[in-house]
């Protein structure tokens, strides 16, 4: 605790880049003029004002939430929004009313946010937490601590890509002192670096990461000492004097507009009414926090101006009462207002696209023509057809760009080869490896405007960046009430079948199928690879694309028409089965097909294509002729996505069928490495000959 209180002592501190430079703490701090300091008391008066509405509210029980006070930092939102311009970016965090208040979010649709009506930022879907209002920059609210900051780099870097050269705009990743000991911090810190992006990561060092004590949580003295290790300028300054915080964002904002990279900025200040509203900060020492209100930043500031003689008394008051009178009066309206139609709720999940089905909606579909590609046309290999999609689509669209580990150089499996050299390093980007910061960075893009296609190598490494991935680019759309689509793909890699052992191998899709928001696509000839990625890239929405390594090399012909998502094909038609399958399992259904024709067994293999939206219509039609059905995939069965598909088929058809639905997938092992035991783990053609012999030989 007394350690606490030292950390807290703000010092200038200055980090020297390589080249020996002294930065942001040496040079001249910008000083606002007289109507920015003004407009700067005006924002504290209001943050507090609003903050002590909330907190009455709550109290008197007209409004229910999860609140997050602000109360002490004001001077850190006051100053940081002054040195912006309007159109700059804005990531913050669940204690964000006064950064969301000095950016210009209108008081009204915020509060309405916060209780959960339907005039709110995100139409009541996203909360307190999740307030977006792109309008003024305000580009995410989240929940999750630390994880705005790579999604902050990505920002920056779709502004550093507009109109050829930047259109200026700097992002400021606004953040607490905890949030700095989380891997997030540390990727987007050096990916924001290693490209000179530019962001200032403002950390609002308020002495807590809830009920811990940043002695308690840190070695070192000063957050900024953090920046050294990513080779960008780091300075601490007082958080409770919105001058010493402008003076220090205006800097770093002039340095990222210079093309010079991020810089780290401390603001060290104090949370006065702890964690959460209700929160009794019983482990504060009291003597710690009589002394944090004897600096309460706005009667500070409120000082200050009045010495000066930039406000009278009467002056000061006057802005107080008229912030308390806004405060109180809009809160008051936002209270009476209604909340939003249930009907709501499963709108803003996807972009509107009335032909595609929810993974479990029961609605007719529209199925495609089933044109398969004609005999003649140019064959080439799953990775070629690949890698054309994304040439395509570089050549077509500036906004689509890459990004991933070794991509300018082939990648690790040769798809993204040439692209660089064609297109160029800065579109076809490499990136330290650091998966969190990869899809972060694609979610920030995407926010920014660009059409990213990430690349984690391989599927297993999703664990490292799932939050990215599930919490931000499948919620973002949802949680903004439509305000902020992630039109991103996530390109991933499975090597089961190769050796290459358990933690390169697993098929995970029931990871991602299970998340709402997120498309899942899974291609298995050349021809779909390229169809399926093209859609994927123009589709609005977050979309996984599952590349089965072992079928890379897999040639067949390509043709050029569109696949669009949520459309399944029938690869072999037949009357007496239907093989359900996607990805490379498809190959084997037809050969198992082919052999069981031989005993007169006819067996239809649908390719599902992608799993998310979910061809269900299709799915339906061909068991309902067929009446039986075996589900192949690689992934193990137990909770893999053929426990969906088997319920929907018994669900719809429970009265038709002629046996029970079976599935036939990996045995429920970690990929096993030698080469008999890898073999015995996944589903090889004999297991589905057995499972479709035993279906077409049962009686009830
Ligand atoms: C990844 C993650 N871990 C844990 C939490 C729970 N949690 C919410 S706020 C918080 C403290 C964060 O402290 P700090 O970054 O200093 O921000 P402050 O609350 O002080 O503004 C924690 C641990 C969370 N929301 N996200
Ligand atoms: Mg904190």
């Amino acid at each position: 605790m007394r350690g606490a209180v030292e950390a807290r002592r703000p010092r200038e501190v200055t980090s020297r880049r390589p080249g020996g430079r002294n930065t942001v703490g040496a040079m001249t701090p910008t000083a606002p003029d007289d109507a920015t300091l003004l407009q700067m008391f005006h924002t504290m008066a209001l943050v507090a004002a609003t903050d002590d509405a909330l907190r009455g509210a709550i109290s008197a029980g007209s409004a229910t939430l999860a609140y997050y006070s602000p109360r002490g930092q004001e001077a850190v939102a006051a100053g940081f929004a002054a040195a912006l311009r309007p159109d700059d970016y804005l990531v913050t965090t669940y204690r964000g009313l006064h950064d969301q208040i000095a950016k210009g979010v209108p008081l009204r649709p915020l509060l309405a946010e916060m209780l959960g009506r339907a005039e709110g930022t995100g139409k009541g879907k996203g909360g307190p937490m999740h307030v977006s209002w792109p309008d003024v920059g305000l580009m995410l609210t989240t929940g999750v601590v630390g994880s705005g900051l790579p999604i902050a780099a990505g920002l920056a870097w779709a502004a550093a890509r507009h109109a050829d050269g930047g259109n200026g705009r700097v992002t400021v990743a606004s953040f607490g002192d905890g949030a700095t000991n989380i891997g997030a911090f540390h990727e987007a810190a050096n990916l924001a670096a290693v490209w000179g992006l530019p962001v200032i990561f403002l950390c609002q060092n308020n002495g807590y990461g809830e009920h811990t004590a940043f002695a308690d949580h840190l070695r070192v003295e000063h957050v900024a000492q953090r920046a050294a290790a990513y080779g960008m300028p780091g300075v601490t300054v007082d958080g409770n004097d919105p001058v010493a915080v402008y003076g220090a964002v205006a800097e770093a904002a002039a340095r990222a507009r210079a093309g010079e990279g991020p810089t780290l900025v401390e603001a060290v200040t104090y949370r006065l009414f702890g964690h959460v509203f209700g929160d009794r900060m019983t482990y504060v020492d009291p003597a710690e926090l009589e002394e944090a209100w004897t600096r309460e930043p706005v009667a500070r500031f409120r000082h200050t101006l009045v010495t000066r003689g930039l406000l009278s008394e009467e002056g000061a008051s006057s802005v107080e009462r008229d912030a308390a009178s806004l405060a109180a009066t809009t809160l008051a309206e936002v209270v009476e207002l209604p909340e939003p139609d249930p009907d709501e709720v499963l709108t803003d999940v996807v972009a509107p696209a009335p032909k595609i089905s929810a993974p479990t909606a029961s609605a007719p579909t529209v199925s495609a023509p089933k044109t398969p590609p004609a005999e003649g046309q140019p064959e080439m290999s799953v990775r070629s057809a690949i890698t054309l999609a994304l040439d395509e689509a570089l050549a077509a669209d500036p906004r689509v760009v890459l990004l991933g580990e070794d991509i300018s150089d082939n990648g690790v499996f040769g798809v993204t080869k040439g692209l660089a050299a064609k297109h160029g390093a800065d579109r076809v980007r490499d990136t330290p490896i650091s998966e969190q910061a990869i899809v972060g960075a694609a979610v920030g893009a995407a926010l920014g405007g660009l059409r990213p296609v990430a690349e984690i190598m391989f599927m297993d490494f999703l664990g490292l960046c799932l939050d990215q991935l599930a919490n931000h680019a499948a919620k973002l759309r949802y949680m903004s009430g439509g305000l902020t689509p992630v039109p991103m793909v996530l390109r991933t890699a499975v090597g089961g079948g190769l050796q290459v052992g358990a933690q390169h191998s697993q098929m995970l899709e029931a990871w991602l199928t299970h998340v709402p928001g997120l498309k899942v696509v899974v291609p298995s000839t050349a021809s779909d690879a390229r169809g399926l990625l093209a859609s994927c890239i123009a589709d609005d929405d977050p979309c996984v694309f599952i590349e089965q390594v072992v079928l890379l090399s897999r040639k067949g012909p390509v043709d050029d028409a569109p696949v669009p998502l949520g459309v399944a094909e029938v690869k072999r038609p037949g009357a007496d089965v239907t093989v359900v399958t996607y990805g490379r399992q498809v190959h084997d259904a037809i050969a198992v097909a082919d052999t069981m024709a031989a005993n007169g067994v006819d067996v239809e293999v649908l390719d599902l294509r992608s799993l998310v939206p979910l061809d269900q219509a299709a799915v339906l039609e061909s068991v309902g002729r067929t009446r039986r059905a075996v589900i192949l995939h690689e992934a193990v069965v137990t909770g893999g996505f053929g426990a969906e598909l088997a319920a929907g088929i018994s669900e719809a058809l429970f009265g038709r069928l002629m046996a029970p639905v079976l599935r036939v997938g990996a045995l429920a092992a970690p990929l096993p490495y030698a080469r008999g035991l890898e073999r015995r783990a996944l589903p090889g053609p004999q297991r589905l000959l057995e499972a479709l012999e035993w279906v077409m030989a049962y009686k009830g």
